[in-house]
């Protein structure tokens, strides 16, 4: 049989170097790791790579074949009405797990996120739902009960968006709740982990790690790695409120800006990564500095947020019209307030 990477799941090989798995040794027996994972843990290098997301929608296809239950990761930082996205090609029991609980600002109340994430789900098979940080071993204690009274067949899959935090979950809970000392590859990085990694918790449960659907739409996509480290939050978010006439507008480290173009006196609340500057400004009206940048008008109602795909969220209290700049193609959108 052939063998498989501990860290990503993908079948090892020692053939073609531009393809994933690949080996630096004659004899596979001898390895656990394909070079990436192994660069990516020891060195923190990343490598894309050449899997597409038709890749993964197949083996999310295979998790329906299956009654398994399914751990559905959404990450709270980006949640948006994407979490509908799996409904069409799963129909096992899912829990819904809400994660990085720690990035967001302990003010907010849990059942409130909750009861949003509630309103935009459409998903019928979801018999539970928990928020949790992984980071933090928040809820993981509840999260486990969960699993052992909802467990069908002792496997569990988790699925989700890239990045939403599996690897790391399945890494949490090898760690604090059994004594299988293997872990997987997690990183900052879109699709580390490049196929199913089956991972025995106890004798009653095998937590299957899978690859995420690609988030098309995210900032992750569009900017180099050290920019990705640095706009991640890590911490929690620390909002910083903006009380602006028309007129002004707000710098997030040059990578956008929003420019506050009619309405009342108002009140703007940036939600980034605490190592993004932040700074308010009269518009800057030199066009050739905006060039290259894409902009997009908004007219949004009472409270709305202006979501930046990824890279964070400006939360707007009065009804106003606006423009935001962006130097790349990230998506952004307005949802209703998450607060
Ligand atoms: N702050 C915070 N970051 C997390 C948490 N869980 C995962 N991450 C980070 O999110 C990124 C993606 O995690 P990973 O587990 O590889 O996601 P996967 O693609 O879903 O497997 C990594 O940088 C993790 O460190 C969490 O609970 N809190
Ligand atoms: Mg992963």
């Amino acid at each position: 049989m052939s063998k498989k990477c501990k860290g990503c799941g993908i079948t090892l090989q020692n053939t073609n170097k531009d393809v994933d798995g690949y080996v630096d040794n004659d004899n596979l027996d001898n390895v656990d790791l394909c070079t990436r994972c192994f660069r990516m843990i020891n060195y923190g290098d990343y490598k894309i790579s050449n899997k597409s997301s038709d890749d993964f929608i197949t083996i999310i296809k295979n998790i329906n074949n299956t009654n398994s239950l399914v751990l559905y990761l959404v990450d709270l930082f980006t949640i948006n009405d994407n979490i509908n996205m799996i409904n069409k090609y799963l129909n096992n029991k899912i829990i819904l797990v809400m994660t990085k609980r720690d990035i967001l600002p302990k003010s907010f109340k849990d059942e409130k996120l909750k009861k949003y994430v509630k309103d935009i789900n459409t998903n019928k098979n979801i018999i539970d739902t928990i928020i949790i940080s992984s980071k933090k071993d928040y809820n993981l204690d509840n999260l486990i009960n969960m699993i052992k009274k909802y467990n069908i067949d002792g496997k569990v899959y988790l699925v989700g968006a890239t990045n939403s935090g599996k690897s790391t979950l399945v890494n949490r809970l090898l760690k604090n709740y059994s004594n299988n000392c293997s872990y997987v590859t997690s990183s900052i990085m879109p699709s580390t982990t490049l196929d199913t990694l089956e991972i025995k918790l106890n004798d009653e449960i095998t937590l299957i790690d899978t690859p995420g659907l690609i988030d098309k739409g995210s900032i992750i996509n569009f900017i180099d790695p050290k920019t990705i480290k640095r706009i991640t939050p890590k911490n929690e978010i620390k909002p910083k409120t903006f009380q602006l006439n028309s007129g002004k507008s707000i710098l997030m480290d040059e990578i956008v800006r929003l420019d506050y173009v009619s309405g009342d006196k108002n009140s703007f609340t940036v939600f980034v990564s605490n190592s993004v500057d932040v700074v308010q400004m009269n518009i800057d009206t030199r066009k050739e500095k905006y060039i290259n940048y894409k902009y997009y008008d908004f007219d949004i109602d009472n409270n709305s947020d202006i979501v930046i795909n990824g890279f964070g969220y400006i939360k707007i209290v009065n009804a106003c019209k606006v423009r935001l700049y962006i130097n790349n193609d990230t998506n952004v959108y307005v949802r209703k307030s998450m607060i």
